[in-house]
């Protein structure tokens, strides 16, 4: 036991490695070494298939909220020489780039991690990664069970057996009185039921320290740092970005990663890679450090979240299937230029335990994991998206204040099931809508690290970046997370920001003449105006900015009447090409 001085307050903290000091996990601890054997990738294999569920709801479920905390507080603290500890689990995303289970860099490639970004490969490798951190998390969780006594060890075994790790619906908007990046990743501690009774831990999901054998001399300090800057209006935009990437009938290999590839036509710009960035750069600190970002227990539950997008997309199409390419991004294990496919091998991960890896083609269906998602299990794909992200335009209230004011924001709450809705984009005409999306392309890879664009219509403080999430005439903004090693090879990227819902609510304070293609175009031709800002917050001059072009796209939506129809979307207009018109250099 030891004390913890908060902000004048005593809270009575343990330590859960000096509770609880780490054993060998069964089965998996340095097998590889001894045997000859590779460690493999299973998922959770005791007992019965598993429900992963958003982390609000989880918190509900006492026990398993208690064996979530309790398993992933031990988890952080097995020693580092464990290939199944956080630490290691956690390297393989990056650095330091050392070969994890005897699986080494490629001859051509740089030192760079395992993680496969700007890849058709982005969702696959990251649901094989999950499931090891899964198992990991629930081997930890069953240790601790093991320790209470009496009827409560039963209850809680049972819930650590039924645990999986759970996801953050990023895009699901905070419930009232939440803030926009949730307190539960940010208190200091946590209350927990443990085998040596009612305690008060320090929240594992706060983030990580290093132990002091633990090579982390990429960081300054010893722990993991964050600085986020998520908004109710940027949590907004992530909602919308979600709905037209999972709505619009993308190919698979336009919707999983952002990489620009040759067959790229004119269709949505957003892609599951790409909406995944922007938390990460909206999360900040080491979340937005490609090499270091996986130290961050938030990634793991964002990423959970990414890999429920990828399974709702696969319940929605599920034709679609990653169709051969040569990859854009490399890692350690292939390097820029690469032509891979289904059958692939995802390095470093094994399924069997005499080293053949798995393949995308072998992990479609997330059950090989014994896992669902569960409200994905409880309803069809259509209806998820439908009533989860889409806005519906007939609910729409206006509000009579903000008529005049460029700035003022439109929102009515209501409280949905947990999330809360709230309603922006313009009544359905004849049953249709029009989207319009603002379309990013950069070459991502020679800005030496994560950076944000973003997007006014009117004046904002054009001295200092720090504030410009909370701008008011702020349209919209996307985080691109980019490695900071530069790449030689052209790499460029692409990304979408929604901004139907503030162009309707300019329109209702006066400032469009009318919502259609010709009164958008003209009212972005006059306002609007960009900026590119470095992790760092470094505003960066257009001739820095490697490969940038900007334009604002429309498609004419088909809204089906039933919940269990998904929409059609009709080609896509180039309406303004932003970087042809005004920019910050002129
Ligand atoms: C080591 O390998 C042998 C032969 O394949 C196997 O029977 C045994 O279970 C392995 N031991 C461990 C600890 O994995
Ligand atoms: C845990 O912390 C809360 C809030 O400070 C406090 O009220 C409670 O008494 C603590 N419980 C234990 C068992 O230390
Ligand atoms: C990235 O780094 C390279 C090499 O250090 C430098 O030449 C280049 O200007 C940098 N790019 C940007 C966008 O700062
Ligand atoms: C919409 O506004 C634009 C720009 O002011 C104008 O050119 C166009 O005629 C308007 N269209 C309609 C249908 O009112
Ligand atoms: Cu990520």
């Amino acid at each position: 036991m030891f004390s913890l001085r908060q902000a004048g307050l005593l809270f009575a903290v343990t330590n859960i490695a000096s509770a609880f000091p780490a054993q060998a996990l069964p089965g998996i601890q340095r097998r590889q070494a001894e045997n000859g054997t590779f460690i493999e990738t299973k998922g959770v294999t005791d007992g019965q298939l598993g429900f992963r569920k958003e982390i609000h709801e989880l918190q509900r479920d006492a026990d398993a909220w208690n064996m979530y905390l309790l398993g992933l507080s031990r988890f952080k603290d097995v020693d580092g020489l464990d290939p199944t500890s956080f630490y290691q689990i956690a390297a393989i995303h990056g650095q330091p780039y050392v070969a994890w289970d005897n699986v080494g860099q490629c001859d051509d490639c740089q030192p760079a991690g395992y993680c496969t970004h700007q890849s058709t490969l982005f969702p696959t490798w990251h649901r094989a990664y999950l499931a090891l951190f899964e198992q990991s998390l629930v081997n930890n969780a069953i240790i601790v069970a093991e320790q209470y006594t009496g009827e409560d060890r039963d209850r809680y075994m049972q819930a650590a057996q039924n645990l999986r790790i759970p996801f953050w619906d990023w895009a699901a908007l905070p419930a009232e009185g939440e803030n926009p990046f949730p307190q539960m990743f940010t208190d200091e501690s946590v209350f927990v039921n443990s085998p040596n009774g009612p305690m008060n831990i320090s929240n594992p999901l706060l983030g990580y320290t290093f132990k002091e054998d633990e090579e982390h001399s990429f960081i300054d300090g010893d722990q993991t740092q964050r600085k986020p800057t998520f908004t109710q209006d940027n949590r907004k935009q992530l909602r919308s970005d979600l709905w037209t990437t999972l709505s619009s009938d993308q190919t698979y290999n336009a919707f999983s990663t952002e990489a620009l590839a040759a067959d790229n036509g004119d269709f949505n710009p957003s892609s599951l890679e790409a909406l995944h960035d922007n938390i990460h750069v909206l999360t900040g600190g080491h979340m937005a450090i490609v090499p270091q970002a996986a130290y961050d227990p938030v990634f793991w539950l964002h990423h959970t979240n990414v890999d429920r997008i990828f399974a709702i997309y696969q319940a929605a199409y599920p034709e679609k299937w990653l169709v051969e390419t040569a990859e854009v991004g490399s890692t350690m294990w292939y390097s820029s230029g690469t032509v891979k496919d289904s059958t692939s091998e995802l390095q470093p991960f094994h399924q069997t335990s005499d080293g053949e890896y798995w393949i995308s083609d072998n992990l479609r269906d997330t059950k090989t994991f014994n896992y669902v998602y569960s409200d994905l299990n409880s309803q069809g794909a259509p209806q998820l998206i439908n009533s989860l992200y889409a806005d519906q335009g007939q609910n729409f209230q206006a509000g009579s204040d903000e008529k005049g004011s460029l700035s003022k924001r439109v929102g009515d709450a209501d409280s949905l099931g947990g999330y809360v809705d709230n309603l922006l984009n313009p009544p359905l005409l004849n049953g249709k809508t029009t989207e319009y999306i603002a379309s990013i392309e950069v070459d991502a890879m020679r800005m030496n690290g994560s950076f944000t664009l973003f997007l006014f219509d009117g004046s904002f403080n054009e001295e200092d970046a720090s504030n410009w999430q909370c701008e008011e005439n702020l349209i919209g903004s996307h985080g691109f997370f980019a490695s900071p090693t530069p790449m030689e090879t052209d790499s460029k990227v692409r990304a979408g920001i929604s901004i139907t819902s503030i162009l309707f609510s300019r329109s209702l304070a006066g400032f469009l003449d009318n919502l259609t293609n010709g009164g958008v175009s003209s009212y972005l031709k006059d306002r609007i105006d960009w900026r590119v800002v470095t992790a760092d917050g470094c505003i960066k001059e257009a001739k820095d900015v490697p490969g940038l072009h900007v334009k604002v796209v429309a498609s004419e939506v088909e809204i089906p009447d039933d919940k269990n129809t998904l929409p059609k979307w009709g080609a896509f207009d180039i309406l303004h090409e932003i970087t042809d018109g005004k920019n910050q250099c002129a």
